[in-house]
């Protein structure tokens, strides 16, 4: 197992890469979306909430230049130079894949475009790519007073208007692509429309993530509803990731395994979904981190004061081999001058000492 270290856009600078090779990082995922482009970015370098209308921010922020080879090449060098492997991408751009989802006019060009990302990815030497295939993307949370000592954190508290409304022309993934949209909503589809669109995805990318050596790993929905903002969801149960992985067998469909969004699912038993996806080896990368409650109530905490037994996973992983990376995805904001750098901390030497521990302790386990 290797312990990595999640850095978004606006974070990416030696000054960071160092602080997580402090922190114990080994790895890097990037996130190379530009979230909080022209947006409220509220918290400092939080996670994005976002309103109704605008979304998180105006997608398409990122300059197409940075998804080429040479700058992935060029990323991987200077993580590299800071002693940090670059493991995966994380998230395409609304800008580059909004009919994709939606099933609009520019889905076949856009496909087009994605493949080239993923051949870019690969020839980059870059082994994951993590996606998350989702209308409303993440959506309807709140911000709040929540973890332990009166941390900021994120969560649910019972469905609200930001779970509800309906999503505006011209937005997707909660962002704005096209600001010129005609006024109006979405329209509304099913399920299996959204699961048909996946299949479309997937049909045309597996076969390019495979020659490029590159595994797609897909984000379950956060927070997982079945619905929000009168969008299907995808992957809202455990049962729908295998789902998923059946859809299409294949090294490159694989999961981002979001301990955190699992866990608020209302089916299912986490430990029991962590056992079987890393057995059969689906796993590209864990989103390593904890939750107090279920959706629609459920509060984002810090690690170690969650409803997950973070050591118990992290002994099945160990019992089953599980070699790919780990990292906190978010961590609630502590009170001091480095409010997201703490929390992050505080969650990357928990983890490391879990890995340490399993690692000391091969035979604990019946
Ligand atoms: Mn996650």
């Amino acid at each position: 197992m290797k312990l990595g270290f999640g850095f978004y856009r606006h974070m990416l600078t030696r000054e960071n890469y160092d602080f997580a090779v402090q922190c114990g990082a080994t790895h890097a995922v990037v996130h190379l979306v530009d979230y909080f482009n022209q947006g409220n970015k509220v918290h400092g370098e939080d996670q994005p909430i976002g309103d109704l209308h605008g979304g998180w921010g105006i997608a398409g922020g990122t300059p197409d230049e940075a998804w080429s080879e040479e700058s992935l090449r060029t990323m991987k060098e200077e993580l590299g130079a800071a002693g940090l492997q670059l493991e995966a991408i994380e998230n395409f751009d609304p800008m580059y894949w909004h009919d994709v989802l939606l099933d609009g006019p520019k889905k076949h060009e856009q496909i087009e475009r994605l493949k080239q990302i993923i051949r870019n990815v690969g020839a980059a030497g870059i082994p994951v790519f993590g996606y998350n295939f989702s209308i409303a993307g993440v959506a309807g949370r709140v911000s709040g007073a929540g973890a332990r000592g009166g941390a900021r954190t994120v969560g649910m508290e019972g469905p609200a208007e930001s779970n509800t409304a309906p999503i505006p022309n011209g937005m997707v993934w909660n962002m704005v692509y096209d600001r010129n949209a005609p006024p109006g909503t979405l329209p509304e589809i099913d399920h299996d429309t959204l699961w048909g669109r996946l299949e479309y995805f997937l049909k045309e990318l597996l076969p390019v993530a495979e020659q490029a050596g590159v595994r797609l790993a897909a984000h379950p929905d956060d927070p997982p509803m079945p619905w929000v903002r009168g969008q299907p969801r995808l992957v809202y149960q455990p049962w729908m990731f295998q789902r998923l992985i059946d859809l299409s067998p294949s090294r490159s469909n694989a999961l981002e395994f979001c301990l955190g969004t699992m866990a608020e699912m209302t089916e299912g038993d986490i430990y029991e979904a962590t056992d079987r996806h890393s057995r059969q080896g689906d796993i590209g990368y864990i989103h390593f981190r904890n939750v107090r409650g279920k959706a629609p109530h459920y509060t984002e905490t810090f690690i170690d004061e969650g409803d997950i037994d973070m050591r118990r996973i992290m002994e099945i992983l160990h019992r089953n081999a599980y070699d790919g990376v780990l990292i906190p995805d978010h961590a609630p904001q502590m009170t001091c001058d480095a409010p997201w750098h703490s929390g992050m901390a505080h969650a990357m030497g928990y983890m490391k000492a879990l890995m340490d521990m399993v690692a000391a302790t091969p035979d604990r386990l019946p």
